[in-house]
């Protein structure tokens, strides 16, 4: 159910992707932006406010780790249930996230991207990401049902 030119759009986006910046910053947006998520984070120690978040060096690590998960998803993009399940397991028993907070998290990235990438994050290439983040969501969601 992908066309051609929606994996092109993907995948050209992903090449301009730096897993660690890029993935520090989408991290600290859903900290600030949605501070509830701070929550499952305890262990990260001080996340009192935005200076202490975007110097966690705990966050900057999940951050990077969390990109990554989404780039060997493209790797799979035919099949990111399936990919998935373990991950999505654990979330859901193991670290009971709200699957709510993976819908915030792939709306940061598309803020993220579409700052770094400017002009050439065209309205068709925000569509593939709507429609690939679609796709993680439900796949990150399968395994709390
Ligand atoms: Zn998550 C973890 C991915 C979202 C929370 N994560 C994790 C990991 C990974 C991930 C890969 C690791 C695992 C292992 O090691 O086994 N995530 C992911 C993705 C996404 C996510 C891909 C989307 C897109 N998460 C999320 C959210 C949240 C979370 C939204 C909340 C809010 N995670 C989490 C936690 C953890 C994880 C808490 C654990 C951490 C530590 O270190 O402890």
């Amino acid at each position: 159910h992908w066309t051609a030119e929606e994996k092109a759009f993907i995948t050209s986006t992903w090449a301009k992707v730096n897993v660690e910046a890029d993935g520090h910053e989408a991290l600290c947006r859903l900290l600030v932006v949605y501070p509830w998520t701070q929550r499952y984070f305890s262990s990260f120690g001080n996340l009192s406010n935005v200076t202490a978040i975007s110097g966690n060096a705990k966050v900057k690590a999940h951050g990077k780790k969390v990109l990554t998960a989404v780039g060997s998803a493209i790797q799979h993009i035919d099949d990111v249930k399936h990919y998935l399940a373990d991950l999505s397991k654990s979330h859901a028993q193991e670290l009971h996230v709200d699957p709510e907070n993976f819908k915030r998290l792939t709306e940061v990235m598309v803020i993220v991207f579409a700052g770094k990438l400017g002009s050439s994050f065209t309205p068709q290439v925000q569509a593939a990401w709507e429609k690939f983040n679609a796709v993680l969501v439900a796949a990150l969601s399968h395994g709390y049902f």
